[in-house]
């Protein structure tokens, strides 16, 4: 049998269909998996979702089933007779308004006793940070521990982690799909979301508002480490920096570096526009956590910011060769 122009045409358009769906499941599209909850908040949206799903699944087959038989079995044959047309039917409206009626009511209970759940404030060894949407990064600061990083959160295991919210120019929206829902972040306002996760390990997380040219850029990580691990990590953050040599302090002052970052322990970096560099080097990815952290990508970063990442606010300061390597290794240096 041949096919038809037409039938070639629909089956490479179902072809190309599929494709373009599986290139969805990439594996940061699995790490980034709502149905794999890995905390305790994830696991109670996970524990809501997969009920209203199979509840939808039932009535879904229910009706159309009905519908498609109906349509098959009772469609115009020649030499039929009109049938017989009938008016309404009390019992049978009452009970499909009555079953379906009772069936959102339930899921509606459960969503909503599942929405006061996940707002309550969490209590006992909590950790209260605080995270600031940037366009197209995010300021994370650990308030009693006295230290601002950036794109990447470190939390103890098993304990509840209370985020506070913000945002500095537009729109964002937190989103660690493993650990915990979405959450707006607005200027003029304060938010709150709690994390929590099981075990140790990397949850990938991103933007999930649309905030401008590199909002696909704004992504960030949450590491859940055993609470000593955690706290060595903590330790680390609260040094200062080690100072960076003459000749390097000297471009960093012509260039104006210190007037949008702060390095805590070096004079004259104070800056709040761009992510605090104080332990540049021990973070594991920059710029929203688009580039993996080594001296090729910030090679190329200090090159020219907006060439790397699309509408990045750190413009091209025409940094040379020799500067920007004595830039990286200073960088890079501060664990
Ligand atoms: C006008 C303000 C401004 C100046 C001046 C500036 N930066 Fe930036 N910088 C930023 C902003 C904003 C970002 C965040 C960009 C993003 O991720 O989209 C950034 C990001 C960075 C990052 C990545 C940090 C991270 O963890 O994501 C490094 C490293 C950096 N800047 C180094 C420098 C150095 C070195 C200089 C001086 C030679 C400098 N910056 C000058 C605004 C500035
Ligand atoms: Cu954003």
């Amino acid at each position: 049998m041949r096919l038809t122009t037409r039938a070639r045409l629909m089956t490479g358009g179902a072809l190309a269909g599929v494709v373009l769906l599986l290139s969805g499941c990439s594996r940061t599209t699995i790490q980034q998996d709502t149905l794999n909850p890995a905390g305790p908040a994830a696991r109670k949206i996970d524990g809501l979702f997969w009920p209203v799903f199979w509840i939808a699944v039932v009535v879904f087959v229910l009706v159309e089933g009905l519908l498609v038989f109906a349509a098959i079995r009772y469609r115009h044959r020649p030499g039929r007779p009109m049938p017989q047309q009938i008016h309404g039917n009390k019992r049978l409206e009452i009970t499909w308004t009555v079953i379906p009626a009772l069936i959102l009511l339930g899921v509606g209970g459960f969503t909503i006793n599942g929405i006061f759940s996940l707002a309550r404030k969490p209590t006992g060894n909590v950790l209260n940070l605080t995270v600031t949407g940037h366009q197209w990064w995010w300021e994370v600061q650990y308030p009693s521990q006295h230290f601002t990083t950036a794109n990447e959160l470190h939390i103890p295991v098993g304990r509840p982690v209370y985020l506070t919210l913000r945002a500095q120019d537009v729109i964002h929206s937190f989103w660690v799909p493993r650990l915990a829902g979405k959450q707006d972040m607005e200027p003029g306002r304060i938010n709150h979301l709690t994390i929590q996760a099981d075990a140790p390990g990397r949850y990938l997380g991103q933007c999930a508002e649309f905030c401008g040219a590199s909002h696909a850029n704004m992504r960030l990580r949450v590491f859940a480490q055993n609470e000593a691990d955690f706290q060595s990590w903590v330790a680390g953050q609260e040094q200062l920096a080690q100072a960076p040599p003459a000749a390097t302090l000297l471009i960093v002052q012509q260039k104006g570096c210190g007037g949008c970052h702060t390095i805590n322990g070096v004079e004259g970096f104070g800056g709040i526009i761009g992510p605090n560099l104080t332990h540049f080097g021990s973070r594991t990815t920059f710029a929203g956590s688009t580039f993996p952290n080594n001296e090729v990508n910030l090679t190329n970063w200090l090159k020219n910011p907006p060439g790397v990442k699309p509408g990045a606010d750190m413009p091209n300061l025409n940094l040379t060769p020799d500067e920007i390597k004595a830039l990286v290794a200073y960088l890079e240096g501060n664990k």
